[in-house]
């Protein structure tokens, strides 16, 4: 009986439950608004943390103090492995009023955005950067400044005054929301007299970066040297106008470079399509494949672009370097790595070419990947780059014109 009655308690309350009318507290569906408009990605203009630009601080009121660099480290100097790891060690830049005041001359910021390889990874770049093994020493201690094995006793450090800026706000969830805070980042620096160097982060950076340069500088005064694997050029990815495969269309097609100032090195990924070939002669891009490295040799390539960068009488120049371009062997840990690229030992000469023969206005390094990068090669080679990159930028500012400037003296011993 007891049973009887509990069995009719369960089939009442189950039939009430099924008579209610369910009561959604959002009107339209999701799908509904999917199926509306299936070019858009509905976002709720609610939320308070819908736009990543608010995340930041008040650089100088958050606590108030005067402007300029801030240097963290416990000590004046330090080993590779030691200090609060800022992008080489370097004192902290909170906002334009420091670089201004610090007098900063190139300002390091990191841009963790990696939807746009498809994978997780490239997002753990800027901290993998900072947390690289620095050759040498840091700091201002002048005992631990470390030379250059070719270019001699030049320590970047101790001669270009840089800042970590901290990381751009990103959407971690959005390469196209993305996109305004890294270019607002980018002008800021740039307005405040001082040369971006962004970290990434995959390379649909390269859109925001580029297009905040020929914001400061001028729609087409601005060359860009790109060093990858691949011509970046397609004009959009499963519809999306912005991918880490798409940047370059963008950049030229919406008129902020002129094809013709856009030097591409190493181009070694599958082939592009016979109408993004066409797009390619057409746009007036300057791509050099390894095929025409293999062929002619690293220096005759550079020595092209460096002429012609010379003859088009652009004064800004802007340098890419997607860390892909490398032959895996030598960094496996990228965003899509490509076998048959460059070796170090082509690379590395031509980063510091160009930084020594043209006034570079702004860098990025992008799409390495730790988190296929067991073996911490690809960032220890991704540091490098970046040392490479500013020791041309070093030797220019000491008054170096030779693009292929070596120190005889550190080459090899002397018979006499
Ligand atoms: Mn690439």
């Amino acid at each position: 009986m007891k049973r009887i009655v509990l069995l009719a308690i369960v089939l009442l309350w189950t039939l009430g439950v099924q008579a209610q009318e369910t009561k959604p507290v959002i009107e339209k569906t999701f799908i509904e608004r999917l199926e509306e408009n299936p070019a858009s990605i509905p976002l709720d203009t609610d939320d308070p943390s819908r736009d990543v630009r608010e995340f930041r601080r008040d650089p100088n009121n958050n606590p108030k103090r005067d402007p300029g660099p801030i240097n963290i480290q416990k000590t004046l100097g330090g080993t590779w492995n030691s200090g609060i790891p800022t992008f080489f060690r370097l004192p902290v830049a909170l906002g334009p009023e420091d670089l201004k005041a610090g007098n900063v001359e190139v300002a390091f910021f990191g841009a963790p955005v990696d939807i746009s390889t498809g994978q997780r990874g490239t997002g753990y770049g800027p901290m993998a950067v900072r947390m690289g093994d620095i050759v040498g020493g840091w700091g201002e201690v002048p005992a631990l400044a470390s030379g250059h094995p070719v270019v001699g006793d030049v320590d970047w450090t101790q001669t270009i005054k840089a800042v970590d800026y901290g990381d751009a706000p990103i959407d971690i969830l959005s390469q196209e929301r993305s996109v305004l805070p890294v270019y607002e980042m980018a002008v800021e620096i740039m307005e405040a007299g001082a040369i971006p160097f962004t970290v990434g982060g995959d390379h649909s950076l390269m859109y925001p970066d580029v297009a905040a340069a020929a914001k400061v500088y001028g729609r087409g005064n601005v060359a860009v040297i790109h060093f990858d694997a691949h011509f970046d050029g397609l004009s959009s990815t499963l519809g999306h106008y912005l991918s880490h495969g798409s940047m370059v269309r963008q950049l030229i097609d919406e008129g902020h470079v002129n094809g013709e100032d856009f030097y591409q090195i190493g181009l070694n990924s599958v082939k592009p399509s016979a109408k993004d070939m066409k797009w390619m002669r057409q746009s007036g891009l300057k791509f050099f494949f390894m095929q025409e490295i293999d062929n002619s040799g690293w220096k005759t390539v550079m020595d092209e672009i460096l002429a012609d960068v010379k003859e088009s009488g652009k004064e800004y120049v802007f340098i890419s370097v997607d860390t892909d371009c490398l032959d895996p062997a030598y960094a496996p840990g990228m965003g899509t790595p490509e076998p048959g690229g460059l070796s170090i030992r082509e690379l590395f000469p031509m980063l510091r070419a160009v930084t020594i023969a043209h006034n570079v206005i702004g860098l990025e390094m992008v799409e390495v990947n730790p988190l296929v990068d067991p073996t911490y090669r690809s960032r220890q080679v991704a540091v490098r780059i970046v040392r490479e990159l500013m020791t041309g930028m070093a030797l220019r500012k000491n008054g170096i014109t030779d693009p292929y400037y070596m120190d005889k003296d550190w080459i090899r011993f002397k018979k006499d």
